[in-house]
């Protein structure tokens, strides 16, 4: 049988498989071979116990992707979620989020802003004038119920809800699936972390085949895994511009002639870019 796990826990499996749910145990093998069979995961497995719907992993099949935070695999769609405001747009965040999206090859890559309710016309038009250009950004207000019709056109197959906390995410969900009843809550002054609500990682069913995973909130990002000479490949504005420097190694940073920045202004925006540079010197100066 093949199926999909949704969930885990406690060395326990949650697979499901024409329209029921088993919950299967992992075979010794998996643990020789070091591979964790992960939510999101595709498996085929063996059914032990149709009545009680119990069985058993046999094999984790390839994945297409993974993300470490949250731990899912063969994600479709990452819909990276931040608030208009309360909590601010943090927009360095915002590029870590997009950046390590564009490096897990997740095929839709969606910007969420929540909380539109709090943010004027104006500050959406500012917005759009620096990621509409690259991303589908979808407006919302989990509050008044406005832009869902929007943000459900845009999800497809697995969707990951990313974003720090007090953002939305769980409050969006609810309205997305009903059903879930997610924890939602204000962010904690006392606990200076916030206050993490969402934290068992598993996929919610929407309809049809689609399914959506909340995570829990965090307020920074390390990127340092990257090489500093790669991050140019995770900004989809420079891609048309990528190959046409004067030098074949050019970092776009104080070469002469460097097609990237001679559309600073025009098809890529001076913050984005300032923020590559900032972040390429970040990396340099780990290494
Ligand atoms: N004004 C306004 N407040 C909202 C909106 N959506 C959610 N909130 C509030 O924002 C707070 C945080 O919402 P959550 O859904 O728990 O946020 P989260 O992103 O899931 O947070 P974590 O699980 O900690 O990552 C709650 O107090 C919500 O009531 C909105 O559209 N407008
Ligand atoms: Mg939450
Ligand atoms: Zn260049």
């Amino acid at each position: 049988m093949i199926g999909r796990i949704i969930r885990g826990v406690g060395g326990l499996y949650y697979v499901a498989a024409n329209g029921s749910i088993y919950e299967c145990s992992a075979r010794g093998k998996f643990r020789k071979d070091k591979i964790t069979p992960t939510v999101g995961d595709f498996v085929d497995f063996t059914i032990l116990d149709d009545e009680n719907k119990k069985g058993a992993l046999d094999k984790i099949l390839e994945r297409k992707n993974s993300l470490i935070r949250p731990r899912v695999v063969n994600i479709d769609t990452a819909i990276i979620t931040f608030a208009a405001k309360s909590p601010d747009i943090n927009r360095d965040l915002l590029d870590r989020f997009l950046i390590l999206a564009e490096r897990q090859n997740i095929p839709n890559i969606i910007i969420c802003i929540n909380k539109a309710d709090l943010s004027s016309e104006e500050e959406k038009q500012e917005f759009l004038s620096v990621y509409g250009k690259m991303y589908d950004v979808a407006f919302v207000s989990a509050k008044e119920n406005i832009g869902f019709e929007n943000l459900k056109d845009l999800i497809k197959g697995v969707t990951v809800f990313a974003g720090p906390s007090g953002v939305g995410k769980s409050s969006i969900i609810n309205h997305l699936i009903p059903d879930s009843k997610r924890e939602t809550g204000e962010i904690s002054k006392k606990i200076e972390r916030g206050k993490h609500t969402t934290r068992q990682v598993e996929l919610l069913y929407m309809v049809d085949d689609k399914y959506i995973v909340d995570s829990p909130g965090f307020t920074s990002l390390s990127l340092d895994f990257l090489k500093p000479e790669d991050i140019q490949n995770y900004f989809r504005e420079f891609e048309d511009y990528i190959g046409k420097c004067r030098f074949v190694d050019c970092a776009h940073i104080a070469e002469p002639d460097c097609a990237i920045k001679e559309n600073i202004g025009k098809n890529i925006s001076k913050e984005r870019y300032e923020r590559f540079v900032y972040l390429y010197n970040e990396l340099k100066q780990r290494r």
